[in-house]
């Protein structure tokens, strides 16, 4: 795992957030469902990117249009791609850019991210807002966890063996930013889903 503390300057925040409004915009959040329980999650999400994660109560799964507006997902914009050229170091492109969005109790159970073909891929996280509590395990559900907080403007990359090790998001610091004026937090996890 490479976690990159205080990356984005404010202004760099700023720009990655009037992006994010722009995606949503065209593409809204909207509340996805657990498979089988069907029970909501905490967090809203949206895509962007040839490539969007979906989760429903058939499974989870990569899509090319939203599940509410039946329209492709926007394309990823190029300040973001950017940061994944200047962090990553592959020369390959990534596909897909789910946006999670939190409110001041939403949560995010631990989980591995193993919907992608390309499942070594590395995938960049971006944060903006309020701090989180962000817990990140190993390679099993029971392995020995650490928690540590990402706040606005902090990059981590999950590579190598970390790719594939459980995390989650135990919860949100309410008031530890002031970037969203309505408080809360986005996450950007950018990755790779087609073999390159
Ligand atoms: C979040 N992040 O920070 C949730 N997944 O809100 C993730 O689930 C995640 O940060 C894969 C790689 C990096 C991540
Ligand atoms: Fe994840």
């Amino acid at each position: 795992m490479r976690l990159l503390p205080g990356f984005l300057s404010v202004e760099r925040q700023r720009t990655l957030l009037a992006e994010v409004r722009a995606v949503v915009a065209r593409a809204p959040l909207y509340s996805p469902a657990m498979p089988r329980s069907g029970s909501p999650y905490s967090v809203r999400m949206s895509n962007c990117g040839s490539h969007g994660w979906l989760s429903d109560r058939s499974g989870y799964r990569y899509s090319e249009t939203h599940p509410v507006t039946g329209a492709l997902w926007p394309g990823i914009p190029s300040p973001i791609l950017e940061l994944w050229n200047e962090t990553t170091g592959v020369a390959y492109a990534p596909e897909a850019c789910l946006i999670n969005c939190y409110g001041p109790t939403a949560r995010l159970g631990l989980h591995r991210d193993q919907d992608e073909a390309a499942k070594d891929a590395p995938i960049l996280s971006i944060s903006l807002g309020d701090t989180a509590l962000f817990r990140l395990g190993g390679p099993e559900r029971k392995s020995p966890t650490r928690s540590f907080r990402l706040g606005s403007g902090d990059l981590m990359i999950l590579e190598g063996p970390s790719r594939h090790w459980f995390h989650g998001v135990d919860r949100i610091l309410p008031g530890t930013s002031q970037l969203l004026p309505e408080g809360g937090r986005i996450n950007l996890t950018l990755r790779r889903v087609t073999i390159p």
